[in-house]
């Protein structure tokens, strides 16, 4: 009888340790997005910004930059920086899709993000302009 008391004590006490948990993860309510089409210049950050270098003669550069880990994102001819993400947990990089793209224009549509002021974009098609 005692044992059994006790078996459902901890149990309880178990649920209480998950339960609020689980609750949290259900009240966290999934970031909004806006699925829009946007176009605009496929850059790498580094070049782009710390050395002011883009455009067709900088392409292999760009590629390099982006083998090397350097994220490449979108920057529309108005000034806005898109920086794409995935839906993958943890993240991959989207570089590998972007690469090819490198230094050109481009038409994407896909999940806009925004956040701070910024934006990020889960790319769900590219294609040239
Ligand atoms: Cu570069």
């Amino acid at each position: 009888m005692l044992k059994r008391i006790i078996a459902g004590l901890s149990a309880l006490a178990l649920m209480a340790v998950i339960l609020p948990a689980s609750a949290q993860a259900q009240m966290m309510e999934a970031p909004s997005y806006e699925v829009q089409t946007i176009s605009g210049t496929v850059v790498d950050l580094s070049c782009k910004f710390g050395h002011g270098l883009s455009g067709a003669d900088h392409r292999m550069c760009s590629q390099v930059c982006a083998d090397k880990g350097i994220p490449l994102a979108i920057l529309t001819s108005d000034g806005k920086l898109y920086l794409p993400i995935t839906a993958d947990m943890p993240g991959s990089s989207s570089n590998d899709m972007l690469k090819e793209f490198a230094e050109q224009e481009v038409t994407i549509t896909g999940k806009v993000f925004s956040a701070g002021g910024a934006s990020a974009i889960r790319i769900d098609e590219i294609k040239k302009s």
